[in-house]
């Protein structure tokens, strides 16, 4: 490849003086912001981290944390993004699955502690200063097909499993997107998700930088966040359709008019409620831009920057993807789909078809429906043991195994319900054991899992409600749990 280096870091190299990253309302050159990450660079190779290893990155939006993302790919470590807010279970497993022998975090964490054991542990600001003492050239020389982020997701079963992208998927993938969208040096793009998964880490950050936008990176979304970014120069505002919930909560007319000067609104990671969308459109004079995709294939499917965009439908194939609909389910076929999951030749078996032209498509286990043009409208998705919480991605499974561990428990579904604010609410349907009883205090207090994920609603049934063959019928309990 070219150089050898990471296509999606090219413009961090050049060492322009222009602003990439605003943190705290300080400005970061891409000049900086080179130094910073050959620095961090430097100091994985000075602690032994070489070209594969994989590296943890358990931290929140920071400039320290940014470095050390991109310092990682620049030693060619596979950098696996965790979610802080996870608890021990969890951070147990993907550090286990995936191998990590280095964690840095922004701080110590306790939830971590049971699980460091033979890894080490240190925090971005130590690897930063560290690298500042140090600043020799460590950059590895790196191919399209080497590995650079593991991305942990959800699936049907209780475990999460590692999406394994590449260089050449995500330089790909997002280079594609970045030219749908025209972003460019011109752009300031507010960048209020977490960064920890594909659509805040590498389509709002890694995607900005590598097209020399500046990136105004925000810790928390709030509305004022975002009203008060509109005022101050950003141009481009990818959300969740909760963030959009939320603005379109509060907004009022100084904001609304902030925000009209915006020019693109991406919104993405679930369904967009068609009537809040002609609702922000009606408040703003905007029309946001839905667009799909999974962390298996980064971003495939887009509303257009310039013509229609189509209330409930998430639009046609990003160029370089392409689609076809068997069964109902949603194949894509691109690029930037990852090169397989992390270590599992099985569920890549299950995931992947291969045609007769020798074309790989990955069946996304999303319902659709095209429109007479083609555009596609995601119906559902063909499993309900997975669901969609804040644009988050949670595996049933994995939280019914933790209920199913609680003494009074003899059964348990969870299911997605509908709700106006989140798109989904977790619902635990459970039968007690003879006698005993279980509040939803007792039951969120029992669940060791990420905030998101606890229950939020507890319905008490006599049985589960079960087909021929045995199987919980969890449609049946989303349309009525009690
Ligand atoms: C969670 N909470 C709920 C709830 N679920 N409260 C009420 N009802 C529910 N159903 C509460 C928790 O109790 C907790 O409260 C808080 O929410 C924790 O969640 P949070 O997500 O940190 O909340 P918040 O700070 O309010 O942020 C909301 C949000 C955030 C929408 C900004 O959820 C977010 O950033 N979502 C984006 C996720 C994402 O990036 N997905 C992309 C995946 S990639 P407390 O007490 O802690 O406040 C992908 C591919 C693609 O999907 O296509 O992009
Ligand atoms: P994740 O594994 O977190 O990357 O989540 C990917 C899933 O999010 C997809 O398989 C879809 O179910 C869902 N998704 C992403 N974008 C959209 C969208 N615009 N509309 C509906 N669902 C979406």
């Amino acid at each position: 490849m070219h150089d050898g280096s990471n296509p999606l870091l090219r413009v961090v190299h050049a060492r322009g003086s222009r602003t990439a990253l605003i943190v705290d309302e300080r400005p970061v050159s891409f000049a900086a912001l080179d130094d910073l990450s050959a620095g961090v660079a430097a100091a994985l190779v000075h602690r032994g981290v070489r070209k594969g290893d994989r590296v943890a990155l358990v931290v929140r939006s920071s400039l320290d944390g940014v470095a050390c993302l991109l310092g990682g790919l620049r030693v060619g470590a596979v950098v696996v993004p965790v979610n802080p807010g996870y608890q021990t279970a969890e951070f147990a497993h993907v550090l286990a699955d995936s191998g990590a022998a280095l964690v840095i975090v922004d701080e110590p964490c306790a939830a971590l502690d049971g699980v460091i054991a033979g890894r080490a542990v240190v925090t971005s600001g130590a690897l930063v200063a560290e690298g500042a003492q140090t600043l020799d050239a460590a950059d590895a020389a790196l191919h399209a097909d080497d590995l650079a982020l593991l991305i942990y997701t959800s699936g049907t079963t209780g475990r999460s499993k590692g999406c394994a992208h590449t260089v050449g998927s995500l330089a790909a993938g997002l280079g594609a997107l970045m030219d749908l969208w025209a972003i460019g040096p011109d752009d300031v793009v507010l960048n209020a998700l977490p960064l920890f998964h594909v659509h805040g880490l590498c389509v709002c950050l890694l995607g900005a930088l590598a097209r020399g936008a500046c990136t105004r990176l925000v810790p928390r979304f709030t509305p004022e966040a975002v009203v008060d970014g509109a005022r101050r120069g950003v141009t481009v505002f990818m959300s969740v359709p909760t963030m959009v919930y939320r603005l379109l909560g509060v907004l009022d007319d100084d904001g609304a008019a902030a925000l009209a000067a915006l020019r693109l609104v991406t919104c993405g990671s679930a369904a967009l409620s068609a009537e809040k969308l002609r609702a922000f459109h009606a408040r703003t004079g905007l029309t946001i831009l839905e667009r799909y995709g999974m962390s298996e294939t980064l971003i495939t499917v887009s509303n257009p920057l310039v013509g229609e965009r189509r209330p409930g439908a998430v639009g046609k194939a990003v160029p370089g993807t392409l689609l076809r609909v068997l069964d109902d389910e949603l194949q894509v076929s691109s690029a930037g789909t990852m090169k397989g999951y992390w270590q599992r030749p099985d569920a890549d078996a299950e995931s992947f078809v291969t045609d007769a032209e020798g074309r790989r498509w990955f069946k996304t286990g999303d319902v659709v429906a095209l429109d007479d043009d083609g555009a596609v409208r995601i119906v559902g998705r063909a499993s309900q043991d997975i669901m969609k919480v804040g644009g988050y991605k949670l595996s049933t499974r994995e939280i019914e195994e933790q209920i199913e561990g609680h003494p009074a428990v003899r059964e348990v579904a969870v299911v997605g319900l509908a709700d106006a604010e989140w798109g989904e609410r977790v619902c635990a349907v459970v039968a007690l054991h003879p006698g005993a009883s279980l509040t939803l205090a007792e039951l969120q207090a029992h669940v060791q899992l990420a905030e998101v994920k606890r229950p939020r609603a507890l319905v008490l049934v006599d049985a589960l409600p079960r087909n021929a063959l045995g199987k919980v019928m969890k449609s049946a309990l989303k349309q009525r749990p009690g």
